[in-house]
């Protein structure tokens, strides 16, 4: 019933955001590729965060990367630019519209992830049809300012102690060192933003985060 190819394509998701990195944020990606992520996710989010042509013209130039590296490219929370830019998917948060709503704008075949911090909130996002969950956070971050209590690896074991096998990546403060955790407690992947977008060598902290998770 769920879709493998996704499942395995969640195991090393990078996130990254203009905000996110010091330097060119091409530059980040193409190093965090060539690392070994096996997904990617635009979030333009934060004070000093692109709007408009700006941060479509970046969106632009990360997904054409990210087709040149067949590399899953998602966009967090904008739908309209994923329709324009014809992404490969949305990944949505509790205040957005639910997955089916997504999916419908979006249409067959794109992959639509949810945010969820409850086992309440990943059976609703089931219902609604998600194709994956972002389950945090894990473990503190700073990233996020309105992140929800730190919940350690709790909210992945119920969700498999539950029986639920929707593909699920781990989120939240995730390291090379702690990686390994977030996988034996049930999840597919692990999604890192600060410790690959700001590491002082990319392509480094990528490659030791794949083999964490491998
Ligand atoms: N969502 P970093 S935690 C974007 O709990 C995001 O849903 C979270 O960034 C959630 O890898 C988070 O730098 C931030 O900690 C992850």
């Amino acid at each position: 019933m769920w879709n493998e190819e996704v499942r395995a394509k969640l195991q090393l998701y990078f996130i990254m955001g203009s905000t996110n990195c010091t330097e060119d944020p091409e530059k980040v990606l193409f190093q965090a590729i060539s690392g070994g992520i096996s997904m990617f996710q635009f979030r333009e989010k934060g004070t000093d965060a692109l709007t408009g042509s700006e941060k479509k013209n970046l969106a632009r130039k990360l997904q054409q990367l990210c087709k040149d590296h067949g590399i899953p490219f998602i966009i967090n929370d904008d739908i309209e630019l994923a329709l324009a830019l014809n992404a490969d998917g949305v990944h949505i948060g509790q205040d957005d519209e639910d997955a089916g709503a997504v999916r419908k704008i979006l249409g067959e075949g794109k992959i639509v992830g949810v945010s969820a911090h409850t086992l309440a909130e990943v059976e609703k996002a089931i219902e609604d049809g998600a194709d994956y969950i972002g389950a945090g956070p894990i473990y503190p971050t700073r990233t996020k300012t309105d992140a929800k209590p730190v919940k350690g690896t709790s909210l992945l074991e119920e969700v498999r102690n539950c029986g639920i096998l929707i593909p699920i990546v781990g989120i939240g403060g995730i390291t090379a060192e702690n990686a390994r955790a977030v996988i034996e407690a049930g999840a597919d992947g692990v999604s890192v933003i600060t410790s690959i977008s700001l590491a002082e060598d990319v392509y480094k902290s990528a490659a030791a985060l794949k083999k964490s998770v491998s």
